[in-house]
């Protein structure tokens, strides 16, 4: 028997879609098959239909009860289609089952975004970390194939021919443990080489210690790489697709005056991603995990921004940034057409800043906002310095307010209203005296 799972290729590949609605789900299961119907498109698929149970929990054995199954596999010969993606995540057992009914490639919804992720990684680094990830999914289903393996095998030991060919002679268990062997062995390869780019992109991160760091996080299509591009004036990737951005990239942003941060534009997020990638993409989401302040792009005009919003926020808890600096910024106000959704919003997260990314509104504020970040808490201070010093009164003009100032002879003395976080910068610049009068 051909396995088709040997050879994942989704580009124009058609695809039947299967839902099981269990009586726990959070969003209907047609809004969750919408967003898999997209994921499919973005590996390239053609849907050609959707299938839907209803059950009170998952068939242990086939997922899908086996009736559904043998009329899934009906529609599948009919109509000559590839691939059968099921909503949910199958068991190895599951898969096992449902392609012994099914002559199609049944995949579920984290192998397909793996899928994505492989064809989608450009750079050396995303392409290790989806191989890891990848091995580290497949590796128990490999074992199911090997297992079949080694029933062709044994079979031709007992004289029956000999079937698989050089590499699958000699008793299956045998197969079976070098083959396992070399799955470890290049598991540990890869996690080697991850783990150097690990270290280079924490020295990389460390090395922009006196810039202050943004990094766009959100879910995936909510308008991250727009934004980096409006606010950067760069040109990243910009697509209506799911997962557009699967590296980071990184560039200034000019907030006013001399006052700039470096933002970084991070892979996005998705509903129930799959662990091993969470934890495979760690170097990718390092700009995150690092950045001294996130902003988390929703898009409001989505039917499950809430849920999206929430989603995201379960995987920045998941790679350690929960207690970090958050700013909530709404994008695609200027299509938020339903309103009662977008005023619940504002009354769940009143702090959130509504933007547009792609029609320029908004971004005053958000700017504004940023700015208050950088500077940290104000600080009211009395400065002397010579009056020959242009460096210094340039960068109090340019990062604070002067509130009062008194020259006498060479000297200036100067009452300024700055962020605490500008003090550093200051200090460098050596003036006469410098001290704090008031906070706040
Ligand atoms: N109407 C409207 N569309 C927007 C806005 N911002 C982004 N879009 C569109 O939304 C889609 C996704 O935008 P991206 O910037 O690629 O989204 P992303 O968050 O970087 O997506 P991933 O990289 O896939 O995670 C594109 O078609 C954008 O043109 C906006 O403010 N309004
Ligand atoms: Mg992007």
């Amino acid at each position: 028997m051909e396995n088709k799972r040997n050879n994942i290729k989704v580009h124009e590949e058609t695809a039947l879609l299967v839902s099981l609605a269990l009586p726990k789900d959070e969003i209907p299961p047609k809004d969750s098959l919408a967003e898999l119907q997209a994921l499919a498109e973005s590996a390239g698929a053609v849907v050609v239909g959707r299938i839907y149970q209803n059950r009170r929990r998952p068939h242990p054995a086939s997922y899908i009860g086996r009736g559904k199954a043998k009329m899934i596999a009906e529609i599948v010969e009919q109509q000559e289609i590839d691939t059968v993606i099921f909503d949910g995540d199958l068991s190895p057992a599951q898969i096992r089952e449902l392609e012994e009914i099914i002559d199609a490639k049944v995949i579920d919804r984290s192998e397909l975004i793996l899928d994505i992720f492989a064809t989608r990684a450009r750079t050396h680094e995303a392409r290790l970390q989806v191989d890891l990830a990848q091995m580290q999914y497949t590796y128990p289903r490999l074992t199911r194939m090997w297992s079949h393996l080694d029933t062709v095998v044994g079979a031709s030991a007992g004289g029956i021919g000999a079937v698989g060919g050089i590499g699958t002679r000699g008793t299956g268990e045998k197969q079976l443990e070098i083959d396992r062997r070399i799955v470890q062995k290049r598991l540990s390869v890869l996690r080697k080489q991850i783990a150097e780019i690990d270290r280079r992109k924490k020295r990389q991160v460390r090395s922009r210690g006196e810039h202050f760091t943004v990094s766009l996080v959100g879910y995936t299509n909510a308008g991250k790489s727009t934004l980096m591009n409006l606010l950067t004036n760069s040109e990243t990737y910009v697509e209506d697709q799911l997962f557009a951005t699967l590296d980071t990239k990184t560039a200034r942003w000019e907030l006013d005056g001399d006052l700039h941060v470096l933002l970084s534009d991070t892979v996005g997020f998705v509903r129930d991603l799959p662990h091993h990638l969470v934890a495979s993409f760690r170097a990718t989401l390092e700009e995150a995990i690092h950045a001294d302040l996130l902003l988390h792009v929703v898009d409001v005009s989505h039917p499950w921004a809430e849920q999206q919003l929430r989603a995201a926020q379960h995987v920045l808890n998941e790679i350690g940034c929960a207690e970090k600096d958050i700013l909530l910024v709404f994008n695609k106000i200027d299509k938020a057409l339903d309103k009662s959704n977008f005023d619940t919003m504002m009354t769940l997260f009143p702090e959130a800043i509504g933007i547009s990314a792609r029609k320029d509104i908004g971004i005053e504020v958000l700017r504004a906002a940023v700015i208050k970040r950088v500077s940290g808490e104000k600080v009211r201070l009395r400065i002397c310095c010579s009056v020959a010093d242009g460096r210094v009164s340039s960068f109090i003009r340019a990062n604070g307010t002067v509130l009062k100032e008194d020259y006498s002879d060479s000297v200036v003395t100067l009452e300024v209203m700055m962020g605490k976080r500008q003090l550093p910068g200051l200090e460098k610049l050596r003036p006469q005296s410098c001290e704090i009068i008031a906070t706040g």
